[in-house]
């Protein structure tokens, strides 16, 4: 039994999807449930661990095994953290994603130099050399390429970072290879954000992303999957359960596997009850999960962390200034409860959406391989 008080009272049907936790619920379908996490925090928080080894199988570190955090200066590298974590998966039974080896925004400032100037990609080579063998099978997935979709600058829409600067479009066919030669039997993945809405900006992601993987398919890289990041935003309005659906659709009939990456939520409303709030996230999440977990290609779920007390979304000057009067009696808004558990570990209804989305919603059968086909 994990919760108590008013934060179980929205709990449905517990005797059917089971008091065990989320990763007992997404076994029912051959799925798995995990979570971002920050080292240090694990260390030092026992609470937290017994979290994490109760409710995942997948654990990531949200920060500590980019590039930059590795490699601070050239040929420095540090593997500290991420050994550590590695240490904590064996000895609990876990598996690691390897998150990211290319992303436009961990890029150590030494490394943007170097690229500049030799435009050599045995610096790539090299540094997925250095980091992907050591943690052998214990990373069973790699993110590849993080966010390499921007749309609205280019018409392929991809993004202006240095890999595509130095190396052309190319890179991320090359950067898959390049992984694949060291993890032969890893998924490899590409993972995005912003692909939930039915507004321009995303409507042109998934558009440009799809476009991407089909080239990739056709090229025959070694792709085995696509992450979506899932940061749902509330100030954005609902997420658009068609356009999800007939996105994963398109991924799955490319034969990739598709997995929830970083599922969090971002608040509106910051004024309402914390009831009311935690009933607008765990509805929203409910929402998307309906869609997402009815797709058989979808391996499982992770969360950007497991509790409010660990999230990256903070509530922000921007929050207080549109409610600017609130909150006279000095009590503030708190965290912002856009995860599992709040921020004292206890679970809030969007763990029981997750827990009787993994538990309930049944994936479709599978259709029929689409050709892949691109103009
Ligand atoms: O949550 C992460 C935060 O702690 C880090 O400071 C930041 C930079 O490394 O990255 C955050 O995580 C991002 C993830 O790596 C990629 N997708 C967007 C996430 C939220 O910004």
């Amino acid at each position: 039994m994990l919760c108590a008080g008013a934060a179980c009272a929205l709990r449905v049907d517990p005797a059917s999807a089971g008091d065990e936790g989320l990763e007992a619920a997404a076994v029912r379908w051959g799925r798995f449930f995990g979570s971002a996490v920050r080292v240090n925090d694990l260390k030092t928080e026992p609470n937290l661990r017994e979290a994490v080894i109760r409710e995942c199988a997948q654990l990531v570190p949200e920060f500590e095994m980019n590039w930059n955090e590795i490699e601070p200066a050239y040929g420095q590298l540090s593997f500290g953290k991420i050994d550590d974590l590695t240490a904590f998966a064996i000895a609990n039974g876990k598996n690691l994603r390897g998150h990211t080896l290319l992303w436009h925004l961990s890029v150590p400032e030494w490394a943007v130099e170097m690229l500049r100037e030799n435009q050599d990609w045995n610096l790539i080579a090299r540094y997925f050399g250095s980091v992907i063998p050591r943690y052998g099978d214990v990373i069973g997935m790699w993110e590849v390429v993080n966010e390499p979709i921007d749309p609205g600058q280019r018409v392929d829409g991809l993004r202006e970072n240095i890999f595509l600067e130095v190396f052309g479009p190319d890179y991320i066919a090359r950067a898959l290879a390049q992984a694949r030669r060291f993890a032969p039997k890893a998924q490899l993945v590409i993972n995005e954000y912003g692909l939930e809405y039915d507004l321009p900006d995303e409507r042109d992601r998934r558009y440009f992303l799809l476009k991407l993987l089909e080239r990739l398919k056709r090229a025959g890289a070694p792709l085995d999957g696509l992450g979506v990041q899932a940061h749902l935003d509330l100030r954005k309005g609902h997420i658009s359960q068609s356009a999800v659906a007939r996105f994963l659709q398109e991924v799955a009939a490319m034969g990739l596997s598709i997995t929830v990456t970083e599922l969090d939520v971002k608040e509106a409303d910051y004024v309402a009850t914390a009831e009311e709030r935690d009933r607008q996230v765990a509805d929203e999440v409910r929402r998307y999960l309906d869609v997402v977990l009815s797709e058989r290609a979808v391996t499982g779920v992770t969360t950007w962390g497991l509790s409010d007390l660990h999230s990256w979304l903070e509530i922000t000057k921007d929050d207080y200034a549109r409610f600017a009067g609130a909150w006279t009696d000095g009590a503030g808004p708190g965290f912002n409860r856009g995860l599992p558990l709040d921020s004292s570990m206890r679970a809030k209804p969007m763990y029981f959406a997750i827990r009787d989305a993994l538990w309930y919603v049944k994936p479709r059968p599978q259709k029929r391989r689409k050709k892949v086909a691109v103009p």
